[in-house]
């Protein structure tokens, strides 16, 4: 059972995350931060990994600590449910176009973290919510889920559409790195023979 479960308290944030990697997309997402519901709800649905989400953070000073925590047990449970991540496709990449946005992801479930982000933001703000906490979010992830993950932006002027298409990317991306291959689904992907 490719499931897990993080539950993650400090003096800024608790945090509940729950995953099904061989799940159908369904999801349960609300950190407070509607903006970042939507972006959850997206990440969960094209990757057809199922979410239940639950965050409570420190929202009076903003929404920094909340994001990125979320990244942080969303890393975690990844992480947890992958286990030895033997059978997995491995990598993963997308070009994810939203009308005037393209981005690309490519991602390794290396177990060695590294982001590049190449996302240029024409607004500091979507609604209330700052764009800067987008990479914040997939820092996060690539740290505690032990994810290679590169993010270019291509095109777009929009930041709703091009934080959305860097959320759907990454989706479409891990959807086929976590998935099984039965060509080889009882082996792990590395000549090392450990990820
Ligand atoms: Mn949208």
């Amino acid at each position: 059972m490719r499931r897990a479960k993080i539950t993650r308290k400090t003096a800024e944030t608790e945090i509940s995350v729950e995953v099904n990697l061989d799940g159908t997309g369904t999801y349960d997402n609300q950190t407070g931060v509607g903006f970042f519901d939507h972006m959850l709800d997206q990440l969960s649905r094209h990757s057809l990994i199922d979410m239940t989400i639950r965050a409570e953070g420190d929202l009076h000073i903003d929404d920094h600590h909340t994001v990125e925590d979320t990244g942080i047990a969303l890393g975690q449970a990844l992480t947890e449910a992958l286990g030895d991540k033997k059978g997995i496709r491995r990598y993963g990449e997308c070009h994810l176009p939203m009308d005037d946005a393209q981005v690309r992801a490519a991602l390794d479930l290396s177990g060695r973290p590294f982001l590049v982000w190449n996302m240029d933001f024409a607004a500091p703000k979507i609604g209330t919510f700052d764009t800067e906490l987008v990479r914040e979010f997939f820092q996060a992830l690539a740290t505690h889920g032990g994810i290679t993950l590169h993010v270019d932006q291509l095109h777009g002027f929009n930041a709703h559409h091009v934080a959305e298409a860097g959320f759907k990317a990454v989706a479409r991306a891990l959807r086929l790195a976590v998935e099984t291959d039965p060509r080889k689904a009882d082996a792990i992907p590395s000549t090392k023979g450990a990820l």
